[in-house]
């Protein structure tokens, strides 16, 4: 057996272009045994204000201020020789020597892409290394249970210049019995839907994350369309629930909410009476940012109302951040955390909120960005940490399809070890 030390000869970074033609940045940390780990960063277009920064060539003419060769440069030139001889054995030490790095609370300094894509390369790194699939050398042996997909079915908001205010319209099937047959489930609905959609003379062009993309005559509709649509594909709303992104922290305008289409005025109270009435009337299962990063009063009462029939998800709300989580838990507000490692920065730190929620009794789903590339890095992160559900946008389009792919991977590699959402077996 050889003794491998895991040791960092090198890192390189390079820009390269995310699903939107949009910049952004991969990492490739090569250790001394020539082994290779690369890894790319995600980048989103709803946009929490607490998020960890992305750093880009902002004064830059290339690709219109977004390029990212100062972020790349700062990888090489600051992160490299400080990693050097390092051990991505020790990914918290890896994410500690980032964190001091960078000394800033938000990563402003290399940008959390920065970061990030480096924390990510060292664990690939490390698992190629050791020879060990990326989900087990995460999380070990206990990895075995496969999440539960939302799939982004119909998009608006700022995914889609369509009339939807709501950003994401998800089918989430619970109750089939593996990975493998949800992503089916998923992929059927969806070419059914689109024929609905084409039937009613409605578009079929799709947003950022593959779901379609039609005018409506209102967000109601589209949740009648994604009902119909699983009924029609031989499914019932009992296998297959539905759940929704509102990201209405792009409404939010001091205490009231706009609705940027629209142009519709309503408060905290008016949306969470809204959000009552499609729970009663739909078999919506789990609704993210119903209200905005800032209003806690209205979280809280949101939470009051709905926290005991469905997900309530903070995603702007708690930006994957330890001290955001910690406010919910205390004031108790929201009960699941959307887990965006782009939005803190480190794997270790990502880690450590997982933590957190899990002990707090809080659910967690590991998510995907509108701009996406094709690493899959997350499917294997959702394994790891035993997350209960994943969003990766609409089975369609490869950046998306290339994260269920690879779940479907490790569901068949494990076998008969595989257990999936909520089931025993
Ligand atoms: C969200 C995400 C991913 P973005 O709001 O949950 O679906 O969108 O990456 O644009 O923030
Ligand atoms: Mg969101």
């Amino acid at each position: 057996m050889v003794n491998k030390s895991g040791e960092i000869k090198e890192i390189r970074a390079r820009e390269i272009l995310d699903s939107r033609g949009t910049p952004t940045v991969e990492a490739v940390v090569e250790l001394c045994d020539g082994t290779r780990g690369a890894a790319s960063v995600p980048s989103g277009a709803s946009v929490g204000k607490y998020e960890a920064v992305e750093r880009r060539d902002s004064d830059s003419p290339r690709y219109n201020g977004k390029s990212v060769l100062g972020t790349a440069r700062g990888i090489e030139e600051i992160i490299s020789p400080a990693l050097v001889g390092k051990s991505v054995f020790n990914q918290a030490a890896i994410d500690h020597a980032l964190c001091d790095l960078d000394g800033t609370e938000t990563k402003a300094r290399l940008g959390a892409n920065a970061t990030l894509s480096v924390s990510l390369a060292a664990a690939r790194a490390a698992s190629l290394t050791l020879g060990t699939p990326l989900f087990q050398h995460l999380g070990g042996s206990a990895a075995r249970r496969m999440p539960v997909p939302m799939f982004n079915v119909i998009n608006g908001g700022a995914h889609a210049n369509n009339n939807l205010e709501i950003q994401e319209f998800m089918l989430v099937p619970v109750g089939v019995p593996a990975v493998c047959e949800a992503v089916r489930a998923g992929a059927e609905i969806y070419r059914i839907l689109s024929k609905i959609l084409s039937a009613k003379g409605y578009s079929t062009a799709v947003g950022d994350e593959g779901g379609f993309a039609p005018d409506l005559k209102c967000d109601e509709e589209a949740i009648e369309l994604i009902t119909e649509a699983i009924i029609q594909s031989g499914y019932n709303t009992e296998e297959i629930k539905i759940a929704l992104d509102v990201a209405s922290s792009e409404w939010a305008e001091g205490e009231r909410y706009i609705m940027p289409k629209s142009g519709k005025a309503a408060d905290a109270d008016e949306l969470i009476d809204y959000y009552e009435r499609l729970v009663n009337d739909y078999p919506v299962i789990s609704i993210e940012d119903g209200l905005g990063e800032d209003d806690e009063n209205g979280f809280i009462r949101l939470t009051e109302r709905l926290g005991e029939r469905i997900m309530l998800v903070g995603d702007d709300l708690f930006v994957t951040n330890a001290e955001r989580l910690k406010r919910g838990i205390a004031k108790r507000y929201a009960n699941t955390i959307l887990i965006k490692p782009n939005q803190i920065g480190t794997l270790t730190e990502t880690f450590n909120v997982i933590d957190m929620a899990r002990r707090h009794g809080y659910k967690y789903i590991i998510s995907h960005r509108s701009g996406e590339t094709v690493d899959t890095f997350i499917s294997d992160l959702a394994v790891a940490t035993n997350a209960p559900f994943i969003k990766a946008g609409a089975p369609c389009r490869g950046e998306r399809i290339a994260k269920y792919n690879r779940l479907t991977e490790i569901e068949a590699n494990l076998g008969c070890g595989a257990l999936y959402g909520d089931r025993i077996k």
